[in-house]
């Protein structure tokens, strides 16, 4: 078992005190960071008292210890898993040999850009949310949103000490660009494209953690099987804290549709009453869903072939020992394409298909969480439907992108889409509409109207507790 050092200036489990020049190399980049969390993290509230989880360990339970903080004094540390099992790398060309607790050199740069693919997103999601406070429909959502900032923050950590730790000067120059980009500046935007969509209303919020941070979960999971050892640790421990932030987004669309299926059946116009109708809630699980899937890259990449063969990124719970063959060699993905006005099934090579594999099993996922949504609004008995679109569906990325999709699939004409887009995404009128009603409410117990409250509040705390102290 590792030990944790928590009074350590960078609190860590990594030995930090002993590796003089990282130790260093991290303490510079320190204040950088937090510059960085003053100009563009959550805009006021750092005095107020939070309520906030902090991660203090890596054992099973009793990992994380909640109290009153002021954000700007949240303790960001870097803690990775205790190494785990047979160290052996699961899959690729070096399927069964040990894994590396040193980077092999061919594999550098691959390894270096997705480390920073991956961190890039963890400060563009701060950015993204950094208005919300100011509209929180109560306390406790308030609590929800800087608990999941702060830990974005904290994964920022956990990437930068691998870019410092193995990476030299190209890795100290990656981590100081982190901190240099922003989310949807024209000159100097994030890498991928959701991380760089306005998130200006709960809607978004909400959406954002059901759908992208669930990327981050399929993403981190491909990675935590990585045959380099660092990486694989950081990202086991970064998916304990994401469970949080799934949870919220998916509790959080559901307490929305909820609230309104509930005015409806008391005969009641959403819009009337400051909350959202049901089918600009659909347009939103389409855009922000269709975003994320678009986050996954092409179908047939050689970019996922090589990070595959080289043993750095697998497939979703490779090391369970679910797949027939860990080289995945000699097997192929059939893919559906457009051609034309039709549909082709073509055949990819396994290793090619690794994106459509780890979508596919996030679609999955996806669509488990639109049934629990739908089963709840099926209650009402109000004729209302929540559904996920297809992995086709408005992608920017990838196969699809150059043709046009339904959200259920089917293949249409630019002039047709051109016609029904306005069914299926938010117009401006909508998002205007969504951000009408954001009304905040910052008395504890307290709710906006737009939204039902939770069914359980946070650390055994009931829903009325006073979540954050606003001073
Ligand atoms: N936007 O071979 P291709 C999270 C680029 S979320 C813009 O098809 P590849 C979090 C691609 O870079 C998880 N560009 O795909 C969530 C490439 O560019 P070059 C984040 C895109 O490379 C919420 C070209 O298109 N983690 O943690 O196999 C809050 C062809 O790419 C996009 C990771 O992403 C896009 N959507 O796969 C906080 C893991 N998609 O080479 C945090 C690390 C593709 O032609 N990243 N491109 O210049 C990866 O594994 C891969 O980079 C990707 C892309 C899966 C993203
Ligand atoms: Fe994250
Ligand atoms: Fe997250």
């Amino acid at each position: 078992m590792s030990t944790v050092d928590l009074d350590a200036k960078i609190p860590n489990n990594v030995n930090l005190k002993d590796d003089k020049r990282l130790q260093r190399a991290l303490e510079t980049w320190l204040p950088g960071y937090q510059e960085w969390w003053a100009d563009m993290g959550p805009s006021d509230f750092n005095t107020a008292d939070v309520y906030l989880r902090t991660a203090v360990g890596v054992g099973k339970g009793g990992w994380a210890h909640f109290d009153y903080v002021k954000m700007p004094d949240y303790r960001w540390g870097i803690f990775l898993a205790d190494p785990s099992g047979d160290q052996k790398i699961h899959f690729g060309d070096h399927a069964g040999d040990p894994v590396w607790s040193e980077v092999p050199g061919e594999m550098r740069g691959r390894l270096r850009r997705l480390i920073v693919t991956q961190a890039d997103t963890e400060p563009a999601s701060v950015e993204q949310q950094r208005m919300l406070g100011h509209t929180a429909p109560s306390l406790y959502d308030m609590r929800s949103l800087f608990q999941v900032n702060v830990e974005e923050g904290r994964h920022l950590w956990a990437m930068v000490y691998l870019l410092h730790s193995f990476f030299g000067s190209d890795g100290r120059d990656e981590a100081e660009a982190l901190l240099q980009r922003r989310s949807g500046d024209p000159d100097s935007p994030r890498i991928l494209q959701a991380f760089n969509n306005p998130i200006d209303s709960w809607m978004d919020f909400f959406c954002f953690t059901a759908f992208t941070d669930r990327d981050g979960k399929y993403q981190l999971a491909a990675l935590a099987e990585s045959g380099f050892d660092p990486l694989a640790r950081t990202t086991q421990f970064m998916l304990t804290e994401e469970a949080y932030h799934l949870q919220t987004g998916e509790n959080g669309v559901g307490r929305i549709i909820h609230r309104t299926a509930e005015l409806l059946k008391a005969g009641k116009d959403p819009r009337a009453e400051g909350a959202i109708p049901m089918e600009i809630i659909q347009k939103f699980i389409n855009f922000w869903s269709s975003a994320s899937f678009d986050l996954f890259g092409g179908e047939d990449s050689t970019n996922a072939s090589e990070s595959f063969a080289t043993g750095l990124k697998g497939r979703y719970r490779e090391g369970d020992g679910i797949y027939s063959d860990p080289k995945a060699l000699d097997q192929f993905y059939k893919l559906d394409i457009p051609d034309g006005d039709k549909m082709r099934t073509t055949e990819v090579p396994l290793r090619r298909a690794m994106n459509a594999l780890l979508l596919d099993a996030y679609h999955t996922d996806c669509t488990r969480i639109a049934q629990r949504w739908q089963r709840d609004v099926e209650k009402f008995e109000i004729g209302a439907n929540i559904t996920l679109p297809c992995t086709k569906f408005n992608r920017r990325q990838g196969v699809y992108s150059e043709a046009r999709f339904t959200p259920e699939g089917e293949l249409i004409s630019e002039a047709e889409w051109q016609k029904r887009h306005t069914d299926w995404l938010p117009t401006e009128a909508d998002r205007a509409y969504v951000r009408s009603c954001m009304i905040k409410v910052h008395e504890p117990g307290k709710i906006a109207n737009w939204i039902a409250p939770p069914a359980r509040g946070v650390d055994d705390k009931p829903f009325e507790f006073e979540y954050v102290k606003l001073s």
